[in-house]
């Protein structure tokens, strides 16, 4: 039976999208816990503020623990997972408890039309650089019509262009305040030092103005709330 309709309605139901999905090679070696191959996995992330209300109506949110986002996370997809009989994985479970982190960017960028921007996020034809991952749901066996409908968005995807590469501005480049991002690499010391002690506030409460400056999606831009909350927990952490 077709998962992708059911999967899609219930990430809805808690402001999630299904980002797309794909099939691992043979020699890609997604393990799933009991050593078989995932034959599927598909991606689950927001979309600008789509999941914003969600998380803020749930008790994580407010508990006052570190870490809320992942653990209302990992709260939906361990439910997801046992509900279609799949397995969650998470792009925050890395080191040092995990050897790796899972590689999200890779996977995203077959489940979608992605492309590297000079901010090192990858942009995304429509969503611009306003959208990430939540958890990823791996299977060890995948419906035809899933599989075929995997195919042509793969084509798909290929025929989209690289947003970046009609911006001739590029104003991502020129509008931070420490330079932290010169299209190769992210200082992110730099960029941190200067989130914490800037008397302005003006990233910390609006988020990055690099990322702000991006022409694609305006309307998709983080709120407020949701901006500060990104940046806080980037001072505070690695990158969720
Ligand atoms: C560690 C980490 C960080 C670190 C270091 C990132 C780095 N570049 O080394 C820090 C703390 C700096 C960080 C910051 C942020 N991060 Co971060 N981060 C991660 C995390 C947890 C692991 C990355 C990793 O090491 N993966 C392991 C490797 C094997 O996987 P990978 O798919 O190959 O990913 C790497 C390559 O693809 C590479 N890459 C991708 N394209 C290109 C292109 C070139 C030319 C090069 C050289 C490398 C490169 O970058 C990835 C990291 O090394 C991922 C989640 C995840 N599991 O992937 C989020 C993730 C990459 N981060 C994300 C985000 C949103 C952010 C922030 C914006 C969050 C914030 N609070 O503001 C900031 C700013 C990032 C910025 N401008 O670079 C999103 C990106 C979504 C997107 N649209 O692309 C992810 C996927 C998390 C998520 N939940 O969706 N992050």
């Amino acid at each position: 039976m077709s998962l992708r309709p059911a999967l899609s309605a219930a990430l809805q139901l808690n402001g999630l999208h299904l980002r797309g999905g794909f099939c691992p090679q043979a020699h890609e070696a997604i393990a799933l816990p009991d050593g078989r191959p995932a034959a599927v996995l598909w991606l689950a992330g927001n979309v600008g503020g789509s999941m914003w209300d969600a998380f803020q109506a749930s008790p994580f949110a407010h508990d006052g623990l570190p870490h809320p986002l992942d653990r209302w996370s990992r709260h939906l997809g361990d439910a997801l997972a046992q509900r279609f009989g799949g397995v969650a994985l998470y792009p925050f479970d890395g080191p040092p408890l995990q050897a790796h982190y899972h590689p999200f960017q890779q996977w995203a960028a077959r489940c979608e039309a992605l492309h590297q921007s000079p901010l090192m996020l990858h942009i995304h034809p429509q969503h611009g650089l306003w959208h990430a991952y939540r958890f990823a749901l791996a299977f060890a066996s995948v419906d035809a019509d899933d599989r075929a409908s995997l195919l042509s968005s793969a084509d798909a995807n290929l025929r989209e262009e690289n947003p970046c590469l009609r911006c001739s501005e590029q104003p991502c480049l020129h509008v931070c305040p420490v330079q932290a991002y010169d299209g190769q690499q992210f200082a992110q010391e730099r960029c941190r030092e200067h989130v914490r002690n800037d008397a302005d506030q003006q990233c910390l409460s609006g988020g990055c103005l690099a990322r702000n400056a991006c022409p694609v999606a305006p309307l998709l831009r983080y709120a407020p709330a949701q901006a500060r909350f990104h940046m806080q927990a980037f001072l505070s952490a690695s990158g969720r």
